[in-house]
């Protein structure tokens, strides 16, 4: 065998960056950014980079498995695929002759790929497909939706020519996406401004040229009071909204209290830098980016610090233009056709959801849906009893809150499968696993880029698996062809990429030169004529009758956080750039460059607990208790606590990731907290305590 280059998709975090990989005797020899897409600049996140470490990592399912003891007790049985397959389909059948095909539930982590998954679903006549987006950005997209009438996805993020960039709970530098960070860099060295509003100094906190600590759980205040300012100066772009805002006197007369000098008592920010702040916006608008979150599950009112961030970046004129949100392009906006979507192929089952979505909650986005609410479906059979839970790619005893209470709900489920490259909580507790090829060793379906410039692209197999795992394509294949849904039953990946690519006019060899089609040669930004908002007015809209409607306001008073009981903190958590969420602790590289999550203190806070940094302390709450090191730091506000999300695991078949704190366990109760309106899990209404240990 000789060398081999490969172009494809990297899968070691949900931006799926394309990768260049060099294959040498049939395994991976080196992984770096695509150097035909100029935007990775040929480099990679150190988790891209890791991608070898997973590839060989034996600590990751090997074979199906069929569970022989109690849940999660551990007890295996090895089955060939095809006795894993049968296992799976006959009791799918079995449950949907007594209970209906709607009582069978799947979810996923969402992003490009998931067009197959809900054509399984409508094959089988479920409405039940959900996405992981309750426990991350269903607040922001549907902020989105209710001031554009359009998802978060619709318009970009122009950080190269972004003159001044916002960001807010949003930690671009660390939470990587390595293009965005690309062209974040380009814009700071053309001079762009860049400022930081969280409860921490991050790594791009240090790049910031403003950096606001603010009491946490107080940017609602933050916002409304820049948009205060922004409206009684007159700081504002006039024209652009007499075109596309309305009712602007609804919003001006709603944030008439909210002033800086009130804001500096909920934030601790002084008056007169919210003020500074807003006059450098004016300055740079429209190139201003008011960044509106991604990782929002947060608080009880995210959805409308989103809705705040939307409205800001209106009144900068900033949305559609140039530097600030330009809308993206789909591929009929260069003249072409985009990929035949597999859901096309079965009708939309007519059942109504069982998590509510669409109908009993009539503001939330019936698409992905809310998967908390379909627990609460799985306990109360109301609707209508669910019974089979198909788990693709997604770890929701990790990624939600209070996993006992989860565990109870999932009682009612006759059927746990889990599809899935490496160990997790929910995977260890399932009855069934499906072992996936990990990135390197499988095809994905194609899948379109929008951007300024969009194109279509592939992942390829660069590798043949390891182990006895197997591409989901195929899982879906094998299970589709089992339960009757033949037109799913590709043969190959060729196959189905011949199906998505046949209205285009291109073919499969068309990828193999760089990984990617592009559809165009240079960024397409709109004109003001071209604009359009998918509002009933067609403009951006202040109040939102979808809102209005479930009797929930557009504009939300302010209320005050509650204040952390006596020697309490409030929970907070983020993203590191060495690890992916809850699934690559265990990866032997990134474990041994980071094998525990510290616990952020502030100074103040640690020296009345008599905590010294380093420390060994117990963070604790509710039932749950765990030992990590204390990081003790000015640059925490004194109020919070914080860590990395991913760690603390308790899953046996792993030796390297069970250091740490599980953030998502000291939750307890947490399912109950939400933000109504927006529909994510609020997980920093938590209050926990910090101990020398
Ligand atoms: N308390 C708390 N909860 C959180 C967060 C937090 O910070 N704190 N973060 C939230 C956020 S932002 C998100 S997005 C969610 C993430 O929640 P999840 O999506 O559940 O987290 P991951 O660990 O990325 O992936 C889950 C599982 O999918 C599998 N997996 C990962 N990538 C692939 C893949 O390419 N193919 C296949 N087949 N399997 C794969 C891995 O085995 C992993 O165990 O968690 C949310 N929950
Ligand atoms: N390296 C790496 N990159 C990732 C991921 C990963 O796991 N690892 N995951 C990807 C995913 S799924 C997501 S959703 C994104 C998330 O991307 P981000 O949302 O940017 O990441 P986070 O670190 O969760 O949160 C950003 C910041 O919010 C701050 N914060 C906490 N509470 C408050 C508050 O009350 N107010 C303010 N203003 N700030 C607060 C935290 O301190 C943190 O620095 O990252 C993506 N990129
Ligand atoms: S950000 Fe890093 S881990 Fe995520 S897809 Fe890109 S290179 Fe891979
Ligand atoms: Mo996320």
């Amino acid at each position: 065998m000789g060398k081999d280059t490969v172009y494809s998709v990297c899968g070691m975090c949900s931006v799926r960056c394309p990768i260049m990989v060099e294959v040498e005797n049939g395994d991976v020899s080196f992984i770096q950014g695509n150097p035909h897409d100029a935007g990775m600049k040929g480099g990679l996140c150190p988790r891209g980079a890791a991608g070898y470490a997973l590839l060989h990592d034996s600590e990751r399912p090997q074979y199906p498995m069929i569970r022989e003891g109690e849940r999660g007790e551990g007890k295996w049985r090895r089955a060939t695929w095809d006795e894993a397959l049968d296992y799976v389909a006959d009791k799918l059948k079995a449950i949907m002759a007594e209970y209906g095909p709607q009582s069978v539930l799947w979810s996923d982590r969402g992003g490009p790929f998931p067009d197959l998954h809900k054509a399984f679903m409508r094959g089988i006549g479920s409405p039940n497909y959900c996405n992981h987006d309750a426990a991350c950005a269903r607040n922001v997209l549907h902020a989105a939706k209710s001031v554009m009438g359009k998802g978060r996805k619709a318009v970009g993020y122009d950080l190269k020519n972004c003159k001044h960039l916002v960001l807010q709970t949003r930690n671009l530098f660390e939470a990587v996406n390595v293009k965005e960070v690309n062209g974040a860099l380009d814009g700071l060295a053309a001079g762009g401004k860049l400022s930081v509003i969280d409860i921490r100094a991050t790594v791009s906190a240090s790049k910031a040229n403003n950096f606001f600590m603010l009491r946490p759980g107080t940017d609602y205040a933050f916002n409304l009071a820049v948009i205060n300012t922004l409206l009684s100066k007159g700081w504002y772009d006039k024209k652009y909204a007499e075109r596309f805002i309305k009712d602007l006197d609804a919003l001006q007369s709603f944030v008439a209290p909210y002033t800086p000098e009130w804001a500096e008592g909920e934030t601790g920010i002084p008056a007169a830098e919210i003020e500074k702040l807003c006059k450098q916006l004016k300055q740079a608008a429209p190139a201003v980016i008011w960044h509106p979150g991604w990782m929002v599950a947060r608080y009880s009112d995210s959805f409308y610090i989103c809705r705040t961030a939307y409205l800001i970046n209106a009144l900068m004129g900033s949305i559609g233009a140039k530097g600030g949100l330009p809308f993206v392009n789909t591929p009929g906006d260069f003249g072409h056709k985009g990929l035949k979507a597999f859901s096309d192929l079965y009708p939309k089952p007519e059942e109504k959801r069982a998590d509510g979505c669409g109908w009993k909650l009539k503001h939330i986005d019936a698409g992905p849906g809310l998967i908390n609410k379909a627990y609460d479906a799985i306990e109360s059979a109301d609707p209508y009893p669910v019974k089979a839970y198909i788990i693709h790619r997604h770890d929701p005893l990790h990624a939600m809150p209070d996993q006992p209470r989860i565990k109870e709900m999932w009682k009612h489920l006759d059927l746990i499968v889990a599809n899935t490259f490496s160990w997790s909580d929910s995977s260890w507790y399932a009855d069934v696993v499906l072992p996936m090829s990990t990135y390197l060793e499988r095809e994905s379906p194609l899948a379109t880029k929008k951007g300024l410039k969009t194109f279509f692209f592939r992942r390829a197999r660069a590798v043949e698996p390891i182990y006895d795992t197997r591409a989901d394509w195929e899982i879906l294949a094998g299970l589709s062809k089992r339960l009757g849904i033949d037109k799913l039953a590709f043969e190959s990946a060729e196959e189905m990429w011949n199906y998505q690519l046949e209205p285009t006019g291109f073919s499969v060899e068309d990828f193999d030169a760089t990984g990617q089609i592009w559809l165009a040669d240079k960024p397409k930004y709109r004109e003001w004529d071209e604009y359009s908002f998918g509002t009933p007015s067609g403009k951006i809209e202040v109040i939102c009758d979808k809102l209005e409607d479930m009797g929930l306001p557009s504009l939300k008073p302010y209320v005050t956080p509650e204040t952390p009981p006596e020697g309490r903190f409030r929970v907070a958590f983020g993203r590191c750039a060495l690890h992916t969420q809850g699934h690559t602790v265990n990866n032997p590289v990134l474990n041994e460059q980071m094998p525990i999550n510290p616990v952020w203190i502030n100074t103040a806070r640690a020296e009345e607990l008599g905590i010294k940094d380093g420390d060994e302390v117990e963070v604790s709450n509710a039932g749950y208790a765990a030992k990590t090191k204390a990081f003790v730091t000015d640059f925490i506000h004194p109020e919070a606590a914080f860590m990395i999300h991913g760690f603390g695991h308790r899953i046996p078949a792993e030796t390297r990731s069970s250091k740490g704190i599980a953030d998502q366990e000291l939750m307890t109760g947490g399912l109950e907290k939400l933000d109504a309106a927006g529909g994510g899990i609020a997980m920093q209404e938590h209050f926990i305590s910090v101990q020398k240990a």
